[in-house]
């Protein structure tokens, strides 16, 4: 089994390389997913958990008094507390569509995200958009193989072909979202939403499994935790627990 730092010679993406070598100096594979409504609980999130994580995994729609000024303020805390930032924009559309939103819009996604993800439905197209945006920005896109909802239909064939088509496009493909190591690329990186230690799911079709099985049994990279950690009474001492959760689980597989 390689080591995350050995993994970053295995991409030529500086996104990657740089998330993977972060990981082990940092001793961090715990991603937050800051999935909350104003500019100030998002940047003391970031502020008091930046210690703990390696991304720092934003929905930047959500956030209802945005302005400039939390974009700057994001770039400021993730070089104080060396972490990656990750829009989990989830970009669906053709390519010269996606370009747009990549680009353009009130949040330039592509000025800031050191990474966003996409899903393949329409075909390879859509990477080439995010690509001829992202690649001259330096930054990495991530793949939806796999979803963690209750019946989700990125399963099968779908899910296969997804790991597929990641090859054809490298250099900027950093890895997946999904459940389990499905690349035999060490260079691929795999990061499991749906992790959280108490319970089994939401009512909204949500399941979720612990930071050992994803990272242990599943083989998965990152962790990556949401209501787990921001829902809890101390989240900082609750990110403390999840990234050694994940941490041991790594060291020990
Ligand atoms: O399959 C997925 C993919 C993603 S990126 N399932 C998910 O839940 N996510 C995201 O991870 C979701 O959009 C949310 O931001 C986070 C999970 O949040 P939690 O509160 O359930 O941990």
């Amino acid at each position: 089994m390689h080591s995350y730092t050995d993994r970053a010679t295995y991409t030529t993406n500086t996104i990657a390389k740089r998330l993977f070598h972060l990981m082990d100096e940092k001793q961090t594979n715990l991603c937050v997913s800051a999935d909350v409504l104003t500019k100030d609980e998002l940047l003391t999130l970031a502020d008091t958990i930046g210690p703990e994580i390696c991304i720092f995994k934003t929905h930047i729609d959500i956030v209802e008094d945005f302005d400039n000024t939390v974009i700057i303020e994001l770039q400021r805390l993730s070089e104080k507390h060396n972490f990656l930032l990750f829009e989990d924009r989830k970009f669906a559309d053709i390519g010269n569509t996606v370009k747009h939103q990549y680009q353009h819009g009130i949040y330039h996604i592509a000025d800031w995200a050191d990474i966003t993800n996409a899903h393949v439905l329409p075909g390879p197209g859509i990477i080439e958009g995010l690509r001829d945006v992202g690649m001259t920005k330096g930054r990495g896109l991530l793949l939806l193989a796999e979803m963690s909802s209750k019946g989700s239909l990125a399963t099968g064939e779908y899910t296969k072909k997804t790991i597929e088509l990641a090859e054809t496009y490298k250099d900027f493909v950093i890895g997946f979202i999904l459940q389990q190591k499905l690349s035999d690329n060490p260079g691929m990186i795999h990061m499991t939403p749906g992790v959280k230690m108490r319970d089994i799911g939401d009512p909204l079709g949500q399941q979720y499994n612990s930071p050992t099985y994803v990272i242990g049994e599943k083989g998965s990279d990152v962790i990556i935790v949401g209501r787990g950690i921001y829902e809890a009474e101390n989240p900082v001492e609750t990110a403390k627990a999840y990234r050694k959760a994940g941490w041991d689980a790594y060291l020990s597989r």
